[in-house]
């Protein structure tokens, strides 16, 4: 055991619906026979824990609910069914915190698509507080030579964008366009995608998320909010001018979703990974079957994809900017958000 596990944290807890959140102290919860107690040091802000807190989706979250699904710490304590997890090992609590693991997707290491998960920041509390319960099936091991603060994007928005680009099927030396780019998912993508030897064509808003997206290693940045003829720069973007191999959809508004056909080059792939509210998908039919478009979607990652990401980051491959601010500060982190002022990604810490 831990030296001292606290009866009572701080934690930002939504009390109804639409938020705000509330900074206040709660008690700290104790770990079922398969969990562990995570002391969170730092946690990712990510724009789902918004959608979260404003009630976008039709699925209803847990209230009160504290949110969060970035958080990463220290194991200080664990149930008597838990063997491969110890008391001090560094983890993170992301999105899925648990699964059935036996259900047919289960079973096939889609853990995601399982009809009964738990979702941390959404139907269990997560991150925004000191002391978050995990399954200890699914909390991701950490190496203890990744620094908490920067690996705590990682634990959503890195292994997010890395599995959509997976599932891109785009190959070294192709292209992806990133929508969203300056984001918190799209400056991760960037790096991944770097990474993984594709050519970044970077689209968002704004001068800052430009020069950042550049630094990035995108080769193009297409400023949507100003752009006279975005499909037209997007093609002219390529090489060969046909557009590009993958299109990554991470942004939070409908309006990209339904062009992203128009630049995508034949036999290419769409990839929706971005969840604004009650939005929907629109192609037409005829270019969609001439030109043999993919359009699918990419939800988060499973265990191996998760470890994968991770290990990016640990070989240095993964650099992108975040501001640390106290957990005290959430909401200001949101009102930032929601003006769609965030360049890269905030990370909370639990301390302050
Ligand atoms: O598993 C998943 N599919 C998954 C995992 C994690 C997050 C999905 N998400 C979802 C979130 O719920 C959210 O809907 O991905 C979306 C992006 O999350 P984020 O990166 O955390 O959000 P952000 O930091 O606010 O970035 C969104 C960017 O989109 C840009 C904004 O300027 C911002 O930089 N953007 C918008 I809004 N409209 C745009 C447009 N028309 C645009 N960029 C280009 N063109
Ligand atoms: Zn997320």
């Amino acid at each position: 055991m831990a030296a001292t596990i606290p009866k009572e944290q701080w934690a930002q807890v939504i009390e109804q619906t639409g938020g705000p959140v509330h900074y206040k102290k709660i008690p700290v919860a104790q770990p079922g026979p398969d969990e562990v107690l995570v002391n969170i040091k730092y946690s990712g802000v990510c724009h789902t824990d918004l959608h979260a807190m404003k009630g976008d989706w039709p699925l209803p979250t847990k209230i009160p609910l504290v949110g969060g699904h970035e958080g990463a710490g220290i194991v200080v304590a664990r149930g008597e069914l838990v063997k491969d997890v110890e008391i001090g090992d560094h983890v993170g609590i992301k999105w899925l915190n648990g699964s059935c693991l036996s259900c047919s997707f289960c079973q096939q290491s889609d853990e995601s698509l399982c009809p009964t998960p738990l979702l941390s920041g959404y139907t269990v509390d997560g991150s925004f507080q000191q002391y978050a319960i995990g399954k200890a099936a699914h909390v991701a091991r950490i190496p203890k030579e990744c620094s908490l603060e920067a690996v705590s994007p990682i634990l959503c928005a890195g292994l997010t964008v890395y599995k959509a680009l997976k599932e891109s099927g785009a190959r070294p030396g192709q292209q992806v366009a990133i929508v969203g780019a300056g984001g918190g998912l799209g400056s991760l993508a960037i790096q991944y995608a770097k990474a993984m030897g594709l050519h970044a064509i970077a689209i968002d808003g704004g001068e800052e998320k430009g020069k950042m997206c550049k630094e990035l290693g995108a080769g193009t940045y297409i400023d949507f909010s100003t752009s006279k003829n975005l499909v037209q720069e997007v093609k002219a973007a390529t090489p060969d001018g046909f557009g590009p191999h993958a299109v990554l959809l991470l942004a939070v508004s409908e309006g990209p979703f339904q062009q992203a056909s128009e630049y995508v080059r034949s036999r290419g792939t769409i990839v929706c990974v971005g969840l604004p509210a009650n939005a929907f998908l629109k192609a037409p039919v005829f270019d969609t079957v001439v030109r043999m478009i993919n359009i699918k979607g990419s939800y988060v990652g499973n265990r191996q994809d998760t470890a994968e990401a991770i290990d990016f980051f640990r070989r240095g491959l993964i650099k992108a900017p975040y501001k640390v601010v106290g957990l005290s500060q959430l909401q200001e982190v949101f009102d930032l958000m929601e003006a769609g002022k965030i360049a890269g990604r905030y990370v909370v810490d639990t301390s302050k």
